[in-house]
């Protein structure tokens, strides 16, 4: 019989694989779960292992729920064993945007006494303050029969505007930083969760409703993290930031007329921004934009289900560069059914985008998206490299391209786009000297990822 809970530990394992590391944000995801269950008398601590190497003495603490991400699951295997032997009675728990892929084998792997799968909201409370955790939908356990069981009901949080802000208040923010920022403290917020699109190479740790917060409640917290946590850049990572462009716009607006000195930095598809949008979103603070190409061939495109001109996201970058906003693009090599002759068109759309900032990524097959269902699931090679390893998706399942090829076409992107000379020196005269170190030193990172 477990105790019962009155404080809580949430726990960060750092990355397996130390390159996934390279650049390091608040994690919010645990945080705002510090900050509902604070809101419902649940005293709860946590301690990020990205950031520290020190954890603390588990004695008082009732229940220890870990954050798991694909990249750290070996680690928190680890910490888990020994973390049994020295609180025997407390409950340990994991969640986390891994949960959602497969809960069953995560259970199976870690040895849990429960997964909450998906957003912890719904969730999490009733878990801690129950005795069985069987009667929770959306939790994973194992029975008094030994079988692993979950009752079916994935729970999304539907009106963010009425969750905590996350407790930034308890995290020092000399700890954080990324490679891409103007101003310190930079600080991070997810303003919306989910996306509609259903592009087959993309993970849904959110699901596919798109849900949001009111203008008004992201100007309060933007307000509250600037004015009264010092934050001076805000990164905001939602999936796609303009779906409502109304909302956006309304965002902009506040944001000027409260006054609030920041910069902004944000990501979306390049087919949801508007010569008019940007425009505001520059004059309340933007100075970066990152959109989301995946690949220079439409074909490919149209086949990750994307429903996106590359024409037309063409466009976007144009306008950024009229308004002197510094854009960032995103592309993928090494889809299966890409050969050389694709690799190309990619790194030669890429390079006549002429974004300041391109970015190349070998494909990832995660578990949980469409695309690994087709080409991965049940591939011995695939499987064979450890399920949970951080490494796992390493080799993929590349058809024509072999991986030696594949690593000198990522190198060859770089230097024919982020890394070329008459691009370094556009980049040296657009961003203060600090920004433009840091930004080459992250095309460097970003190469052998
Ligand atoms: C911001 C972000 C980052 C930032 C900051 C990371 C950080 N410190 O949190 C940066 C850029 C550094 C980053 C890096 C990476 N990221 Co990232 N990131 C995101 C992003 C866009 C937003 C995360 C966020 O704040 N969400 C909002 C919060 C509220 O949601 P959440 O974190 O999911 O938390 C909810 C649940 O998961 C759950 N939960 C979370 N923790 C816990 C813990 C417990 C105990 C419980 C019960 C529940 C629970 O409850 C929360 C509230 O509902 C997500 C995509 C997304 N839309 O969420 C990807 C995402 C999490 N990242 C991902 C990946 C792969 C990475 C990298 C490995 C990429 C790389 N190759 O470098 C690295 C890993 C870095 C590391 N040290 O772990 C994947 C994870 C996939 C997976 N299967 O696990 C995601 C889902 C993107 C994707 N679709 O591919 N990332
Ligand atoms: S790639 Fe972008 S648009 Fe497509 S599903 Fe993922 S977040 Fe949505």
């Amino acid at each position: 019989m477990k105790r019962e809970v009155r404080r809580v530990l949430l726990v960060i394992e750092k990355p397996e694989d130390p390159a996934q590391g390279f650049h390091n944000l608040v994690p919010l995801g645990p945080l705002g779960i510090v900050s509902f269950l604070e809101s419902r008398g649940i005293q709860t601590d946590f301690v990020d292992l990205n950031v520290t190497s020190n954890f603390p003495d588990p004695s008082p603490y009732d229940a220890v729920g870990f954050s798991v991400t694909n990249v750290n699951v070996g680690p928190t295997r680890e910490r888990m064993a020994s973390l049994r032997g020295d609180i025997p009675d407390a409950r340990i728990f994991v969640g986390g945007p891994e949960s959602l892929a497969r809960p069953k084998e995560l259970f199976e792997c870690l040895q849990p006494d429960a997964v909450i799968v998906g957003e912890a909201e719904p969730t999490i409370y009733q878990y801690l303050r129950g005795t069985d955790s069987g009667r929770v939908g959306g939790v994973v356990f194992r029975d008094s029969k030994g079988r692993i069981q979950s009752l079916d009901s994935n729970e999304w949080v539907e009106s963010l505007d009425k969750l905590p802000f996350p407790a930034l208040d308890r995290v020092d923010f000399s700890h954080y930083d990324s490679p891409l920022r103007r101003r310190r403290p930079l600080s991070l917020m997810v303003t919306s969760r989910g996306c509609p699109a259903r592009c087959s190479f993309c993970y849904h740790s959110h699901g596919s409703t798109w849900r949001a917060r009111s203008a008004r409640n992201v100007v309060d917290e933007i307000q509250w993290q600037t004015e009264k946590l010092g934050v001076r850049e805000i990164a905001l990572y939602d999936d796609t930031f303009t779906i409502d462009q109304r909302r956006v716009s309304n965002i902009c607006h506040e944001i000027q007329r409260r006054d609030l000195d920041l910069l902004l930095q944000a990501r979306t598809r390049p087919d949801m921004v508007t010569l008019e949008l940007l425009r505001e979103m520059r004059e309340a603070g933007l100075w970066l934009m990152g959109f989301g190409f995946e690949s220079g061939n439409q074909a490919t495109v149209n086949r990750l289900g994307k429903a996106l001109s590359l024409q037309r996201g063409r466009k976007a970058v144009e306008w950024c560069r009229e308004l002197g906003i510094t854009t960032r693009a995103f592309f993928i090599l090494g889809f299966p059914w890409e050969g050389p002759e694709e690799v190309e068109n990619t790194i030669r759309f890429a390079r006549e985008l002429d974004a300041d900032i391109t970015q190349f990524t070998r494909l990832l097959l995660f578990p949980g998206t469409a695309l690994y269902e087709e080409y991965a699931s049940g591939s011995s090679e695939y499987l064979g490299q450890g399920f949970f390893s951080g490494n796992r998706e390493r080799k993929g399942v590349l058809k024509d391209l072999d991986e030696r090829f594949l690593q000198k076409s990522i190198k060859r992107a770089y230097h024919n786009t982020t890394m070329r000379p008459t691009n370094i020196l556009r980049l040296m005269r657009r961003l203060p000297l600090s920004t433009f170190v840091h930004t080459t030193r992250f095309a460097l990172a970003t190469k052998n990822i």
